[in-house]
């Protein structure tokens, strides 16, 4: 944790030995116009540390963005586990939380379409427990020995090192192609969920069947996910993501951290499914295979505990570059499975971050330390910190006692779960596994018309992209085994025939799972933390633009005027209204909503502003709720997004009303901004003006 902070401001300029720095302007030189001196040690030292300043990415997961917070329990877990931390309903356990995406370089922009990494390391009272999850719950593959591959064709392709951050491309669908088991993560990254509005806005997942140990011993299968309590699960339009891509790269990073700075503090449940060991088998799956999710509907999620982000990071690199995460770091009552992606994993962690970080010291590094004491025999490597005293790094040992002392289950050591294991060594991937379709068409028959239609896209433009035929061919039999109409409406636009179906086994029936649409599971509470642009000209009508602003404000939302100008517009009645900016400089696609006040003279100069009439056009494209009083509806239906008889008609996420009602008609447009989207307006085109 950041524990060794420091404060440079006001501080006088030393070098890394604390020697004080009279200029730090100017380098050692023979002379005012001479060669400069070798023996300029404190340029030397600071052109040094500036040179090994960069250490390598994340091979995966290299894009991130991070907060500080805490988790609590509700009530004590004793009953499935005896993991301290979530036994004790007055402990706020401190959480540090990364999110990122997969595929791009550190560089690459937020809002590619790609999985999000949703980590969180728990500094408990017995150690730190990190859970390494993702905001979709099931995985590509389910053997770790494909891990490699997976991610070689999902980066950018060999020879060119193009596409940055996008898996639109050949490598990634031949791999994809020819790996079926990949067919139900492939329907949720093309899901909206792959383009989410905000890491706020994510559900998180374990993905694995972990273990939770009670304190007898006993053992069941516990799947974790986290559900945002305050912000609902919200996606893009892809039109949006891919041009936020571009407009605004930092677009979920800013977000993040300007929600908490607004004190609009995101919050999680946690929620766990528990299975029985003896009960695992009557699931018709196997719950080791990381392709598969237990319907909610089959095992209720039951919420335990909730997570808050309340604080931002002080440094980028000190604290969310260098954290590391293992999902071997478990403590007493939690374990892992034999699931053979999750036993890969358990490898890989700690070997990257022997290269990214430097060697074997990383858990000294402030983010990654425990907040209880470490003692142990292990020693000496690159960047130690801890100065361990006597000479004693052995164990057992006689001499120097009292000796280090083992510390036995029933006091609080960690035993792993006592799971019996026997079988003949081999290479094989077990039949359970074999079911990759029957999952997939229960997502796909989850999903609202709406959602379908958005997977239908995101597979016609990735396929789209891929030069291929006979890769688009596979993938459009792959899909036939998810659902005919889908394979059709993605092979028509691709120009090709619907192929017969690719190899299976029996098809297993799912009835569908309300929980895993995004827009049947919404329950939007709250707008904190949403950005509403208003667009305002001279002869703007201050009193309503104010009311609806007071409102909006109180409900947590930003507000910010645009216009044409920077500066302030004078409005109708003489006063004037600070612009925050340009139109040009802060597009549709940074904003959730649109209010137009009213004023006879800034809606005609807004209809003759080709920046704003696109603005409108463009936020009615993606969705998003519009609200317009007085003679903003001229504008509106001048730009194209009202039927032409406007006032009175009402279109989902379309607020109009009279200039004076703005306070009244403030309610609707706040529920239209929670509900986020209004996809059902039939949204794509504007009406013809
Ligand atoms: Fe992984 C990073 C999540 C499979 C190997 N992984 C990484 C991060 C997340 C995940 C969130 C970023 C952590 C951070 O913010 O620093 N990974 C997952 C999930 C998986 C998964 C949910 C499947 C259920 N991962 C997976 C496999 C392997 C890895 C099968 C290898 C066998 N993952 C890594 C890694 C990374 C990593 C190479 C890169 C950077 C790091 O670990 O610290 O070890």
């Amino acid at each position: 944790m950041a524990s060794e902070t420091t404060v440079d401001a006001g501080q006088q300029l030393t070098s890394n030995q604390g020697l004080k720095i009279a200029d730090n302007q100017n380098t050692l030189k023979a002379g005012v116009r001479g060669p400069s001196l070798l023996e300029d040690q404190l340029f030397r030292e600071k052109m040094t540390a500036f040179d090994h300043e960069r250490i390598p990415e994340r091979v995966v997961h290299a894009r991130g963005a991070a907060a500080h917070g805490y988790f609590q329990v509700y009530e004590p877990m004793s009953r499935w586990t005896r993991a301290g931390f979530l036994n004790d309903p007055r402990a706020r356990t401190p959480v540090f939380v990364r999110f990122s995406t997969v595929a791009g370089s550190r560089g690459s922009a937020d809002t590619a379409r790609d999985v999000r990494g949703f980590a969180v390391k728990f500094y408990t009272q017995e150690g730190n427990f990190d859970l390494v999850g993702n905001n979709i719950p099931v995985f590509f593959i389910q053997d770790a020995i494909k891990f490699p591959d997976l991610v070689h064709a999902a980066k950018p392709e060999a020879d060119k090192e193009i596409p940055q951050a996008s898996t639109a491309h050949d490598t990634f669908w031949d791999f994809i192609s020819l790996m079926p088991e990949s067919t139900h993560m492939i329907m949720w990254v093309m899901s909206d969920r792959a383009i989410p509005r905000s890491y706020r806005m994510m559900e998180g997942f374990g993905v694995h069947s972990f273990r939770f140990i009670d304190a007898r011993g006993t053992s069941r299968f516990v799947k974790f996910h986290w559900k945002p309590l305050n912000n609902g699960v919200h996606g893009l339009a892809w039109d949006e993501a891919l041009k936020l891509g571009g407009m605004d790269p930092d677009f979920h990073r800013r977000d993040l951290a300007d929600a908490i700075d607004a004190g609009a503090f995101p919050e999680w449940e946690l929620g766990v499914q528990v299975v029985e060991e003896a009960d695992a088998e009557r699931l018709g799956f196997d719950l080791l295979d990381a392709t598969k999710i237990i319907p909610e509907e089959l095992v209720p999620v039951r919420p335990i505990g909730k997570m808050v982000l309340n604080r931002n990071p002080d440094n980028y690199f000190a604290e969310t570059e260098q954290v590391a995460y293992h999902v071997g770091n478990l403590v007493p009552g939690i374990d892992v499975s034999e699931d053979p992606l999750l036993q890969g994993r358990m490898f890989s962690y700690v070997d990257t971050q022997l290269t990214r970080l430097g060697g074997p010291n990383f858990h000294e590094i402030p983010i990654n330390r425990a907040v209880v004491p470490v003692h142990n025999m292990n020693r000496d490597g690159f960047h130690r910190q801890t100065i361990s005293k006597g000479r004693i790094n052995y164990e057992p040992s006689s001499i120097d006692a009292p000796a280090i002392k083992e510390v036995p289950a029933a006091q609080g050591g960690f035993a792993s779960a006592a799971v019996p294991v026997s079988g003949t060594k081999l290479r094989k991937r077990s039949e359970s596994f074999g079911d990759h379709y029957s999952q997939a068409t229960l997502f796909w028959q989850s999903q609202t018309p709406v959602e379908q239609q958005h997977i239908v896209e995101a597979l016609q433009f990735e396929l789209g992209k891929v030069a291929v035929p006979a890769v688009r061919q596979r993938m459009l039999a792959n899909l036939v085994n998810v659902d005919t109409g889908l394979a059709a409406r993605v092979a028509e636009v691709l120009g090709q025939p619907v192929p017969p179906a690719s190899p299976r086994t029996p098809a297993r029936r799912y009835a569908p799972s309300p929980a895993l649409s995004m827009i049947r599971r919404n329950n939007p509470k709250s707008i904190a933390g949403r950005q509403v642009a208003v667009l305002a000209a001279p002869g703007v009508d201050a009193a309503g633009l104010e009311a609806m602003k007071a409102a909006l404000l109180s409900a947590g939302a930003k507000v910010k005027v645009l216009s044409t100008r920077l500066g302030a517009v004078r409005d109708a009645a003489g006063g004037s209204v600070p612009v925050d900016h340009l139109i040009v400089t802060m597009p549709s696609v940074v904003f959730d909503a649109v209010m137009v006040p009213g004023g006879a003279a800034s809606a005609a100069a807004l209809k003759g502003s080709a920046d704003a009439v696109h603005f409108v056009r463009e936020a009615f494209k993606h969705a998003k709720p519009i609200a317009g009083l007085g003679e903003a509806s001229d504008f509106l239906s001048a730009a194209g997004v009202l039927p032409a008889q406007a006032p009175g008609t009402r279109r989902p996420g379309i607020t109009l009303g009279d200039a004076a009602s703005a306070a009244t008609l403030a309610p609707a447009f706040i529920a239209d901004i929670a509900v986020h989207r209004h996809w059902d307006r039939g949204g794509k085109d504007v009406v013809a003006a």
